[in-house]
């Protein structure tokens, strides 16, 4: 074999475009660089802003010591072949906002970066962040017109990491040892699913009553407004950046994660043509499978009731959006 020490070497890192440097975008660059996933792209519409982001956290590279390379741009062009592009750009909420309010300003800006990001990167992989999220992950299809598995929302591991937390919380017990199942829309609709709610293997419902569950459920539904009535400006980020990051490390090393995340649902659970929290699979070509677990005839109903939201809300979405 002709080996040469200096030829040019042609890997190249796996690269992540993260639209919108707001907290989550923020937040999700440094997690992503600091677990050596990827190179970053972090854009924003904001001119300077993306690229101070950059800089101050490539200040630390020699300190946390890892290899990802972090861009801030407000150029498209800078995010061109990238692997997985996540979409965060828009509105967050504000105390006293719905997630539905936002809806008609996200729809606008989630539909027009999501145009300007294919055209550069054909052959990614979008998770969709922005909320109202299962809208705006169907948008995002529409928008790039990529096969359904290709795109994905981020909500479903979220709500269920926040649920995983108030059952550990309850049981002083350490939230690793517990996992938690949230379906569903991200909204005040979604579905805890407490019977699949384990602490290591031993379901719930044999550790604490069904009032204790109720209230966690309760809590879990409420979760992103309690972090923002805390807050006063803006809503939860940490949370959710290490929610999104587990999804794209799902992604980049092809791990077959089976995850709660907003993907197209084709007969599945009885729905069509909508993207729902479900758990599915998640690997190098986006979501792999969807599996369908047996639900009772009520959490048919909240799910059919939580599909029904997402359905009305597409409809003003896609006027707005014009698509
Ligand atoms: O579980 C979930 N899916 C969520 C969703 C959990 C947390 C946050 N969730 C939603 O993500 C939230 O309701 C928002 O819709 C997004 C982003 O939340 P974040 O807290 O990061 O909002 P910020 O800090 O306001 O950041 C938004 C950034 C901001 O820097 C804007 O300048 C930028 O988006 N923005 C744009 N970037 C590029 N292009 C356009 N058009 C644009 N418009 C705004």
């Amino acid at each position: 074999m002709n080996y040469s020490p200096t030829a040019p070497v042609s890997r190249r890192n796996p690269k992540v475009t993260v639209i919108g440097a707001g907290k989550v975008g923020t937040t999700l660059t440094q997690r992503i660089a600091e677990k050596n996933l990827a190179d970053v792209v972090l854009l924003d519409i904001v001119a300077g802003m993306p690229q101070g982001i950059a800089l101050d956290l490539t200040e630390a590279r020699g300190i946390e010591l890892h290899d990802s390379k972090i861009v801030g741009t407000n150029d498209y062009d800078d995010t061109a072949n990238s692997d997985l592009v996540v979409i965060t750009a828009g509105l967050a909420r504000k105390p006293g906002m719905n997630r539905e309010d936002l809806l008609q300003i996200n729809a606008k800006i989630v539909v027009d970066v999501a145009k300007q990001a294919i055209k550069r990167s054909p052959k990614a992989i979008f998770i969709v962040i922005t909320n109202p999220l299962d809208v705006m992950t169907y948008l995002v299809w529409q928008a790039t017109d990529l096969p359904p598995q290709k795109v994905v929302g981020m909500a479903g591991v979220l709500d269920s990491s926040r649920l995983q937390t108030f059952i550990a919380m309850e049981l002083g017990i350490a939230p690793q040892d517990v996992s938690a199942m949230v379906l569903g829309g991200h909204g005040d609709l979604m579905l805890p699913l407490p019977r699949y709610c384990t602490v290591r293997g031993i379901p719930i419902t044999e550790l604490m009553d069904d009032s204790t569950i109720a209230k966690l459920v309760e809590r879990t539904r409420h979760g992103g407004g309690e972090i923002v009535k805390l807050l006063q400006t803006g809503g939860a980020y940490f949370a959710p950046a290490s929610s999104a990051c587990l999804m794209v490390e799902a992604i980049m090393h092809d791990r077959s994660s089976l995850l709660p995340a907003a993907a197209y649902l084709q007969g599945e659970y009885g729905l069509n043509n909508i993207f729902l929290g479900v758990p599915c699979t998640l690997g190098s070509q986006g979501v792999e499978s969807i599996l369908q677990v047996q639900l009772t005839p009520e959490e048919q109903e909240s799910l059919q009731a939580s599909a029904e939201s997402v359905r009305k809300n597409l409809k003003l979405a896609q006027a707005s959006a014009k698509i």
